[in-house]
């Protein structure tokens, strides 16, 4: 075992045990408490539980060092081996007549030097509020609304996809009943197009962008990170246009083996 992992552990029992404690729960409400993960568990929530309250957390630590652009959450619908893609996102046939978006922006170093076949993935929601390539969510299949995107020779990326719409995480299961009833929150996030930028010898980078005018900004259910990420209103030819350029870190020194 690693002494940073025994730390850790060790720290966030002991916090569980000082809740307990403080707020002298009963040997019932202890049961109904594991009920409620044990549940969560069955629903197949626990991604979506962790994220929704700890993936920030992750995020504004991760912040602290970087010195290109910031990093936002990555949420529980991430699939690694999406397509790579040539300008445009696969769109089911019936939602081939809603509104378009076209991603663009550019990605360079931090001295402003253009990054050549950067790999961004790119991924939102379907016009349902749910994600290709996940078993809970139908698994539809997982060359909708996602893909790989390369940077070219000027460090431009341009794909066209249809605009996501506001968007409810699942709130029917036991993440949706802790925020929106033991917490008396909702569950509500800004639409949102969640991005991962890799590119050799460079930090790699998870962001998310939002659009102007989304009333969930600054109050999203997983604290995504607020105005930071949203992008200004802008139409061509009734396509919203979603610019936003990725400024990358260095990667990091590798670590000595252990
Ligand atoms: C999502 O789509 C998401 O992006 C996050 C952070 C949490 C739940 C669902
Ligand atoms: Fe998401």
């Amino acid at each position: 075992m690693n002494e940073r992992a025994t730390a850790i552990t060790m720290d966030i029992v002991e916090a569980i045990r000082a809740a307990l404690r403080k707020h002298q729960v009963s040997f019932g409400e202890y049961r109904a408490g594991f009920m409620h993960l044990a549940k969560t568990q069955q629903a197949g929530e626990i991604p979506l539980l962790i994220d929704v309250f700890f993936n920030s957390t992750i995020v504004e630590i991760e912040n602290k060092n970087r010195k290109g652009s910031k990093a936002a959450i990555q949420g529980p619908y991430f699939v690694p081996d999406a397509p790579y893609v040539d300008g445009e996102l696969a769109i089911e046939g019936s939602a081939q007549a809603l509104p378009k978006m076209e991603m663009r922006g550019k990605v360079t170093d931090q001295s402003g030097a253009p990054i050549v076949g950067a790999v961004i993935d790119v991924w939102h929601s379907t016009p349902q509020g749910t994600y290709s390539g996940i078993e809970k969510h139908g698994n539809l299949d997982k060359k909708y609304y996602r893909g790989k995107i390369t940077t070219d020779a000027n460090g431009n990326y341009a794909c066209k996809s249809i605009l996501p719409v506001a968007y409810q995480i699942p709130n029917k299961g036991p993440t949706g009943m802790l925020l929106e009833e033991y917490m008396g929150g909702h569950s509500w996030r800004p639409a949102h197009i969640h991005y991962w930028v890799n590119a050799e010898g460079k930090r790699d980078l998870i962001s998310q962008a939002y659009f102007e005018g989304d009333e969930y900004i600054e109050d999203d259910c997983c604290n995504g990170g607020g105005s930071d990420f949203m992008v200004p209103e802008k139409y061509e030819d009734g396509v919203r246009i979603m610019e936003v350029d990725f400024v990358l870190d260095p990667a990091p020194a590798l670590e000595p083996a252990e």
